[in-house]
């Protein structure tokens, strides 16, 4: 039978999505492959357990389902080991944490405010609260990680785990200048990639797994697939501890999670094989050419960008002071929808900050380039300016949507 009412929310949610242009940088539009089998009948099946090891009858086909999403994840990302199990990024972490760590053991994170994850050891989050945290951040001046202060840090912390990886810096991370710190301190290092996955598999960012012992990432940010994650044991990874990748499956199950959802794993599945196809290259590419143009015509309009611009797929705009939330919903008028960010030192709360966040995946899955870049950079950078201008721009946003509709 037919749900009018959530039908209905759906329809006004795809409305939405389709007559505005998408410029949160952690979301995407994922292909209809990916949406089809996400709603399937692997959703009804439980599965506890891992292949040929599991706690319920009728798993035949779901086992083969997981091993092949392990296998395409193991060759797209060139690891000897997999969980896919994760249900998203944050118990991705926290299992992580639980399969190497003791309660109270020290680990070293970016800084939430300056562009790390919750996750990542804040006081808040369960990272914070059972383990202790110290943290590294940005240059003052460049704004760009320092390594020799990392170093420093974390010759004085010692820090079990050191995490690298964030969800709001515009940079390049150099993992191997993160391995080298860890090995001097004897640290496991794991790169939470959440982010920037699709742009380490097209080849536009540096690939950690040399690196890394430990490798996360959320599967729907730039890899475009299902919300989801994989955690990833490297080959440097299994020479510092053989079961690694058992201890790591025994902290997804049945150390923190129940059941997986198959269905993401299947839709995970065809995310991965839509990343090997080289048109992923192409995107992946785009996509950081698109983000520079668009930071690069911000600071024409006089916007300060952090760092000066973007490596990457996100830059953050600082908006001196004035309130990110006020930008958010002045640019959600125009049908442009960002987030308010803090930017690094802020001295507004992060609830409240000075800065936003925009990126390009989005934009650039429906095919846009430089050219309309320019021109959203444009619109963008007039609503900051001008709040009142949001209904007019709205109109132009609608025309540029209908010529780049979502797959
Ligand atoms: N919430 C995600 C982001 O937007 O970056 C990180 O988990």
């Amino acid at each position: 039978m037919e749900d009018k009412d959530v039908q209905n929310i759906i329809k006004k949610e795809e409305e939405r999505q389709k007559g505005t242009l998408n410029m949160i940088p952690s979301e995407n539009h994922t292909s209809s492959a990916v949406r089809e089998v996400l709603s399937s009948v692997l959703g009804d099946k439980y599965a506890e357990g891992y292949p040929q090891k599991r706690y319920y009858g009728g798993n035949k086909y779901i086992d083969e389902l997981e091993e092949l999403c392990r296998e395409r994840a193991k060759n797209l990302f060139g690891v000897p080991y997999v969980n896919v199990q994760g249900y998203s990024g944050s118990p991705a972490n926290h299992a992580v944490y639980f399969a190497l760590l003791e309660p109270g053991d020290k680990v070293m994170g970016m800084s939430l405010l300056s562009g790390g994850h919750l996750t990542h050891g804040w006081k808040v989050n369960f990272s914070g609260k059972y383990y202790e945290s110290v943290f590294y951040g940005v240059d003052k001046d460049t704004e760009l990680i320092d390594y020799e202060e990392v170093r420093k840090t974390a010759l004085k912390e010692k820090p079990k785990m050191i995490i690298c990886g964030a969800t709001s810096y515009p940079r390049l991370i150099d993992f191997k200048r993160f391995r080298e710190i860890a090995d001097e301190v004897g640290a496991y290092l794991c790169a939470d990639i959440s982010h920037i996955a699709g742009l380490v598999v097209s080849g536009v960012h540096p690939d950690p797994t040399p690196y890394a012992h430990v490798v996360t990432t959320t599967t729907h940010k730039t890899l475009r697939g299902p919300r989801g994650a994989i955690i990833m044991v490297t080959h440097s990874g299994v020479e510092k501890d053989k079961n690694m990748g058992e201890k790591i499956d025994k902290a997804v199950f049945p150390g923190l999670q129940g059941g997986p959802h198959e269905n993401s794993i299947a839709a995970i599945a065809v995310c991965l094989r839509e990343a090997t196809d080289p048109s992923f290259i192409d995107y992946g590419k785009q996509v950081v050419s698109n983000c520079r143009v668009f930071a690069e015509e911000i600071k024409k309009s006089g916007f300060r960008v952090v760092s000066g611009g973007t490596d990457n797929h996100l830059l953050l705009v600082d908006l001196q002071g004035r309130e990110g939330i006020d930008a958010q919903s002045a640019l959600e008028d125009a049908g442009i929808m960002v987030n308010k960010n803090t930017i690094p030192f802020d001295e507004n709360p992060p609830f409240n900050p000075s800065g936003i966040r925009l990126g390009t995946p989005a934009l650039t899955s429906r095919g846009m380039k430089e050219g309309e870049m320019k021109e959203i950079a444009f619109l963008v950078s007039q609503t900051l300016m001008q709040h009142d201008l949001a209904p007019q721009t709205y109109k132009r946003v609608e025309e540029i949507c209908e010529k780049f509709p979502i797959i």
